[in-house]
């Protein structure tokens, strides 16, 4: 199977197929536009030509079909903008509209380079967080001790990882620490600027967990010929990032190839395996925000809801954060 990796990125939220609706709609109607202007520019090029008319003439500019066409051009926009951009927006980027009566509430807190996500923990209500007790190795935003205030006690910040349960309402409190970011989870069709000085709430719903995710991205590679040499090499490189999708004799499913696989696959005459990237859910940031943006990259590993409780339970034990063991895909 081949995801559809010239086009958009398979959508896993309840909300993204109306976002790719609108999307595709402008292409569409930006085609349309583009030849039509196009074939028109042509055609002013060649009946306009000096060639054919020394003197200029202002008669033409008075002509009704164009302003016609600026009419029907601009009737269109604004059916585009009002008629369903607006009302999408407006609709999605606020609290949520009350179907889940029980909605993961997380803070998300944006900085150069990193995105910290702090949980309100089982009471619910998020600790005090304040500027001054900022300390980027142990405390990134700045939470206040629990003698302090007693929401705080179990609360749980998370560096990188947005754990989050499926097919719940996830309301997300955007911020930032210093610039303007851009909180984007493609895969979600969500994004939303984090600006200094602002909470902006951003909220979405997952359908899919991330082994569903993998599944749904999931496509065939050819082995290389030889499980040894540079053409070996590369291929191991390359797909550092992904995991195979079937047990596949001693090499189970889950796992990243290595020279040691290729060759256990190749004795038994495997020729070609499914992988999926490992980490499928990528948060980006979509606001150029400084020299290491490329490098602000977080991940969402998205679980079955009762599997989201039991980590949710466990919070606050030792997270270990490697970011080269991931990338975008
Ligand atoms: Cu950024």
């Amino acid at each position: 199977m081949i995801a559809s990796s010239f086009w958009l990125p398979p959508d896993i939220s309840a909300h993204g197929s109306q976002i790719d609706i609108i999307i595709k709609y402008l292409h569409w109607f930006m085609a349309v536009l583009f030849v039509a202007w196009g074939s028109y520019f042509l055609y002013c090029l060649v009946r306009f030509r000096a060639g054919a008319n020394p003197k200029a003439t202002y008669r033409d500019a008075k002509a009704k079909p164009s302003k016609m066409a600026e009419v029907v051009v601009i009737i269109i926009e604004a059916i585009l903008l009002v008629g369903f951009s607006i009302p999408v927006w407006a609709y999605y980027r606020s609290e949520p509209p009350g179907n889940d009566a029980n909605p993961l509430t997380v803070r998300v807190v944006a900085q150069q380079f990193a995105w910290n996500i702090h949980y309100p923990g089982p009471d619910g209500k998020f600790g005090k967080s304040k500027p001054e007790l900022v300390d980027e190795a142990i405390n990134p935003i700045g939470l206040v001790d629990a003698s302090e205030d007693p929401n705080a006690a179990d609360d749980y910040v998370s560096v990188n990882i947005f754990h989050a349960p499926k097919d719940r309402d996830i309301l997300v409190r955007l911020s930032s620490k210093d610039v303007i970011h851009s909180f984007a989870v493609p895969l979600l069709r969500v994004k939303q600027d984090a600006v200094p000085g602002m909470e902006i709430p951003i909220w979405f719903k997952a359908e899919k967990t991330n082994a569903e995710a993998q599944e749904m991205m999931k496509r065939a590679f050819a082995l290389p010929a030889s499980p040894e040499g540079e053409e070996a090499e590369t291929f191991v490189k390359e797909n550092r990032l992904r995991v195979t999708m079937a047990d596949y004799g001693s090499v189970r499913k889950g796992s990243t190839l290595n020279a040691e696989h290729l060759k256990t696959l190749s004795a038994a005459g495997i020729t070609s395996v499914e992988l999926a990237p490992g980490f499928p859910v990528n948060i980006q940031c979509a606001q150029l925000c400084g020299l290491g943006h490329y490098r602000m990259k977080g991940q969402m590993k998205i679980y079955e809801p009762d599997e989201f409780e039991e980590w949710y339970a466990s919070a606050g034990e030792e997270e270990v954060f490697d970011e080269d063991e991931f990338d975008d895909e």
